[in-house]
């Protein structure tokens, strides 16, 4: 007798939200700030104050319902300091569950360890929704799930209602100096893209010159990458003069922004590559040699971008 009157009441609600659908927001919070669009989030657990301990971002009217309605789950994140670690970066997805509100974890950076993220380079997580790593820890929700897939996830928490998505760091206590810090840009919920697109991009291709456009590819890449995709001395210094003169032999403007263009979208991938781990070495490496054979990796595609 009952199912009349709820399937009445969902048809109203229905009605009343549509029309008044409500932009998407991001709300940083802990220790969280923005400079140039970008999110910074530090964990900072070496100094006196207690509100940088963790950062992070909530997203909020997107449009997800449930947890099987997430289609498109992104971000870029460049970890300036120090590394990913001890699950953090990741994505926090609220559910609520029968016996009460659960979070999953989504875990950012290079599967399975989720560690070796390199530092100063803009990495692109992908669409993590569909994964085959296993990056999302369903132990909330049933205990020793840790490491599951999507499809696992998608199993056990999918028809349930998602009550908050957000993006946190909070691993400060895994570093000798007791703080991380992760730059994060384009989020993309679904529909609704946060913090991006970003970079100084110039507002023509018209009057790029060369110099211009070396910055532009510099906050674009990141500083290290643009250091080991153009530089040839020990410590990549002379990287931005030898873009500078790569970028004056292209004669014109337009052209210059057009490789600005696909120089910056060669070295997403190549960065792309190393996150989702397809440029991974097999076993082996341990301890402080863990992140060499990746960076050697992206090294030879980065210059292969430029
Ligand atoms: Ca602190
Ligand atoms: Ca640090």
């Amino acid at each position: 007798m009952r199912r009349p009157i709820t399937a009445a009441v969902a048809i109203v609600v229905a009605v009343a939200i549509v029309p008044a659908a409500l932009a998407a927001t991001a709300t940083p919070f802990g220790g969280a700030t923005v400079s140039d669009g970008v999110l910074r989030l530090v964990s900072n657990t070496g100094d006196g104050a207690a509100t940088n301990d963790f950062s992070g971002a909530s997203f909020t009217d997107t449009g997800v319902t449930t947890f099987s309605s997430i289609t498109t789950l992104s971000t870029e994140l460049d970890v300036t300091d120090d590394d990913c670690a001890g699950g953090s970066p990741r994505f926090q997805i609220r559910v609520q569950t029968p016996s009460g509100e659960k979070n999953v974890f989504v875990y950012l950076g290079p599967a399975p360890s989720f560690t070796g993220c390199s530092q100063n380079v803009w990495l692109a997580s992908g669409n993590l929704i569909g994964s085959t790593d296993g990056r999302f820890d369903t132990s909330q929700v049933q205990a020793g799930t840790q490491v599951s897939t999507y499809a696992h996830a998608l199993a056990l928490v999918g028809p349930y209602q998602v009550t908050g998505i957000s993006l946190v760091v909070d691993s400060g206590w895994a570093f000798a100096d007791r703080e991380q810090t992760v730059d994060i840009r384009r989020v993309i919920v679904n529909g609704s893209t946060f913090f991006g697109p970003q970079g100084p991009k110039p507002p023509s291709g018209q009057r790029m010159s060369p110099g211009q456009a070396c910055k532009s590819l510099r906050a674009e890449m990141g500083r290290d990458a643009f250091r080991i995709a153009y530089g040839t001395n020990h410590n990549g210094a002379n990287a931005f003069g030898k873009c500078v003169s790569t970028m004056a032999r292209i004669k014109s403007a337009t052209a210059r922004a057009a490789a600005v263009e696909r120089i910056g979208d060669a070295a997403e991938r190549c960065a792309e590559r190393q996150t989702s781990g397809k440029g991974k070495g097999h076993g082996k490496s341990k301890g402080h040699d863990k992140g060499k054979p990746q960076a050697k990796r992206l090294e030879k595609c980065l210059k292969r971008a430029a």
